[in-house]
């Protein structure tokens, strides 16, 4: 059977990088405690218990999926913002954007009698247009419960990130990311994997975070998800990492459509929330930004 890395907190982010450039997938053991795991489920049980399972084949059948994380968990925002992740973001990520944003918040709750979801690359959103030497996801899989390969952990495919395209694996080359609650699976956007089949008769429950190049389109709306009176209770960090702030010079301003006085017009979203700073607001010089608008 394929077979996942398993790491430590105290690995060194250099040797995690190295296993992620290696197979693009690895599991940090016992990161989260007792107390954040049993606040997660607390938050998220009132929309556990009123969700409906998924209405195809992808999202599954018997598997409930619960979004708007950041508006809904103070504990999923602990998770979004965590050092050690997002130190691990910006490396991986950093190569390809000047920043990079939080792009997905999901709970997958894979029920009883759920079948394996198809092998997929979750740089698939994209529809295939972004080329491959771009790394687009550096995603987190956070354990609530313990994940078995009896209670449909998700199957990765070491090393697929770097096979072409059509080639799919054998059955021995695929793995299960089964942890123990409170670990973290981290793998990109350009590997194999997908739900688990699951035999037992409880659920198994994961909070998917993924982080990818400011850039690009979300998949989830942040702007939507945590619209601004709900983001202006956020920490200025978390309503960066969602979107509220320019990825570049230009890249995401705003005018504000009722201002009759000239004060946010073309400005970051960081000043609809009184703050100053807008990290983009100089211009080195108009010769670096043409420089810049073609990298290779
Ligand atoms: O639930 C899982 O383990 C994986 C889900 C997944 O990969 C997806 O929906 O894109
Ligand atoms: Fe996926």
């Amino acid at each position: 059977m394929g077979k996942i890395k398993h790491v430590s907190t105290d690995t060194s982010i250099e040797d995690m990088l190295a296993i992620l450039e290696e197979d693009a997938g690895l599991i940090i053991d016992d990161f989260l405690s007792l107390e954040s795991i049993d606040a997660i489920k607390d938050d998220l049980k009132p929309y556990l218990n009123v969700t409906r399972n998924g209405q195809d084949e992808f999202t599954g059948f018997e598997t409930k999926r619960v979004g708007a994380l950041m508006a809904r968990s103070k504990t999923c925002q602990d998770l979004a913002l965590n050092p050690l992740i997002n130190k691990m973001a910006d490396s991986f990520l950093g190569p390809h954007c000047e920043d990079y944003q939080l792009h997905f918040t999901s709970a997958i709750q894979i029920g009883p009698g759920e079948s394996s979801q198809i092998l997929h690359r979750d740089r698939g959103v994209w529809g295939g247009f972004i080329p491959r030497r771009i790394e687009t996801q550096l995603s987190t899989v956070w354990a609530i419960n313990d994940f078995t390969q009896e209670n449909g952990a998700t199957q990765v495919v070491p090393g697929s990130h770097k096979w072409d395209k059509n080639r799919q694996p054998l059955q021995d080359e695929i793995a299960y990311a089964e942890m123990k609650a409170g670990s973290v699976f981290i793998y990109t956007g350009s590997v194999l994997h997908g739900g688990g089949t699951n035999n037992t008769n409880s659920s198994r429950l994961g909070v998917f975070l993924h982080y990818a190049p400011g850039w690009l389109r979300q998949e989830e709306n942040q702007y939507l998800s945590c619209p601004p009176e709900v983001a202006k209770d956020f920490s200025p960090e978390l309503r960066s990492l969602i979107g509220y702030s320019k990825g570049g010079y230009v890249l995401g301003f705003f005018s504000d459509p009722e201002d009759k006085e000239g004060k946010l017009e073309s400005v970051s979203p960081e000043k609809i929330f009184g703050e100053s700073r807008d990290k983009y607001e100089k211009l080195a010089t108009p010769e670096d930004l043409v420089k810049e608008s073609t990298r290779k």
